[in-house]
């Protein structure tokens, strides 16, 4: 099954995987709610967004995110 997606998302997905790191994944793809949830929430709409209950972490930008999931949860 091939699924179009955000190819920032993809990015974080698989770092995620492959960290083997328990996530809940909320789709907003287009026409969804969860988008309008999101921008009241943060005040703005940009996938992908990551909140890190482990943290406190809640941040926006892929490269940022991977950056941080690898130096929060990759063991050297
Ligand atoms: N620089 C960002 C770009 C992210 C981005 O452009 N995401 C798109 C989805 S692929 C988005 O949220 N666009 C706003 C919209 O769809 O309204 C990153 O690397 O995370």
């Amino acid at each position: 099954m091939s699924i179009l997606g955000s190819p920032f998302c993809k990015i974080v997905r698989e770092v995620l995987v492959e960290l083997e790191l328990p996530h809940i994944f909320r789709s907003c793809a287009r026409g969804s709610p969860k988008r309008q949830i999101l921008f009241e929430k943060t005040g703005h709409f940009q996938a992908p967004y990551i909140e890190d209950p482990n943290t406190g972490v809640q941040m926006f930008e892929s490269a940022e995110i991977v950056e941080y999931l690898k130096a929060t949860y990759a063991s050297s």
